[in-house]
């Protein structure tokens, strides 16, 4: 071949279908070693998991150098694999993080190095905005584009008017409305997911996350689906983060129905999902407008002439407001961490002094 090839060292087009390109060719040429060869994560478990490589699928172990960083690969992550193990995790280009609901714990990545969270909220039921902006938050945060999929659209009655609401409270991204019974919406939802890219798909239990997955898959995925309960909740069928290879050469992780999703050092995240509050702030006659009972605030003017929904600036306010709370509690984290520095090293101190 007179061509040289697209990207130094594994270049393949089995690697390319699984998202790799240059850029993560580079990461990979600064952390391996002659004979380590690069794998996409498709699922993780504890002490392992399903990766996909230039060769073959298989389940492999991870380091136990890696375990011990705290550093355990997750769906989506590109890895080394040496010797049968996986040994390094490629810098990520885009994470989904919640907080954990233990103030001690770590953020959980659920999903790395996708291009698009897709946000699912059924419809045909009580319309949620406040789990949808919330959702969005956490899409924003990722680095990735959120894209709002209305599922379920065969029981709605107007659909479009469900596409209204939603685009006014997911500013910056796309909205679609889809179903999985009569096809409705699909293609162009698949349009929006261009081959070799990666999505992830969030979304309550329910939702219809893993039916859309088998359909875009072409049937091929065999994710389980289950039946919803009355009340239309689901039975959280999905129990584990999968990455499924869709017919048009996308990729989508599916992921189990989320009951609450905490969120983390999100302000600037808020800001992009709330993009149109904030550009409303931006018109207000002080600085630091509290949009309250300020004179010359244009939020509150917009909030009166109808321009904004009142409960969407309520939602802006109590999303900044937890993380106020989040920030405190990291101080007093903080803190004691200090506290305990100091008490260990004074404490040492006086050993030393005392030989
Ligand atoms: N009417 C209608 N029902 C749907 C549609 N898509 C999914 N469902 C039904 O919704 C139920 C739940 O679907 P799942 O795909 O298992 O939902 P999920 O979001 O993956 O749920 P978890 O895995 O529990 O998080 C099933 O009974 C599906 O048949 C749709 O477009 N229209
Ligand atoms: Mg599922
Ligand atoms: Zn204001």
């Amino acid at each position: 071949m007179s061509n040289a090839p697209r990207f130094a060292g594994h270049s393949s087009e089995a690697l390319s279908a699984l998202g790799w390109d240059e850029s993560f060719s580079e990461s990979f040429a600064a952390l391996s070693a002659p004979g380590d060869v690069p794998a996409r994560v498709l699922r993780a478990d504890l002490g392992g998991c399903v990766v996909a490589s230039e060769e073959k699928e298989e389940r492999l172990p991870v380091s136990a150098r890696l375990r011990v960083k705290g550093l355990s690969p997750t769906t989506g992550d590109w890895v080394v694999v040496r010797g049968g193990e996986v040994v390094q995790v490629l810098e990520r280009r885009t994470a989904v993080v919640r907080a954990s609901t233990e103030e001690s714990r770590a953020p959980q990545v659920l999903a790395a190095n996708v291009e698009f969270v897709l946000v699912a909220e059924p419809l045909g039921e009580r319309w949620r905005p406040r789990r949808l902006e919330r959702l969005l938050v956490v899409a924003w945060q990722s680095g990735a584009l959120p894209v709002v999929v209305l599922t379920k659209a065969d029981r709605d009655e107007d659909p479009g008017q469900a596409v209204t609401a939603a685009r006014k409270l997911a500013p910056g991204a796309a909205v679609h409305a889809v179903s999985a019974r009569d096809g409705t919406g699909l293609a162009a939802l698949g349009e929006e997911l261009a081959p070799g890219t990666t999505a992830v798909i969030l979304g309550r239990s329910g939702a219809g996350k893993s039916t859309l997955a088998n359909l875009l898959a072409g049937g091929e995925a065999g994710l389980e689906v289950g039946d919803t309960r009355e009340d239309g909740k689901g039975r959280h069928t999905t129990v584990r983060r999968e990455l499924v290879r869709l017919a048009s050469g996308a990729l989508l992780i599916d992921t189990p129905g989320l009951r609450a999703i905490g969120l983390t050092d999100s302000v600037e995240a808020i800001a992009e999902a709330f993009s149109d509050v904030e550009e409303l702030a931006a018109s207000c006659r002080f600085n630091d407008c509290a949009h309250d009972s300020e004179p010359g605030c244009a939020v509150t003017a917009a909030v009166t002439v109808g321009d904004l929904a009142r409960d969407r600036l309520a939602s802006y306010r109590a999303l900044l407001r937890e993380q106020l709370r989040l920030a405190a509690r990291s101080d007093r984290r903080l803190r004691a961490a200090q506290a305990a520095e100091f008490r260990a090293r004074s404490r040492q101190l006086h050993r030393t002094e005392r030989r």
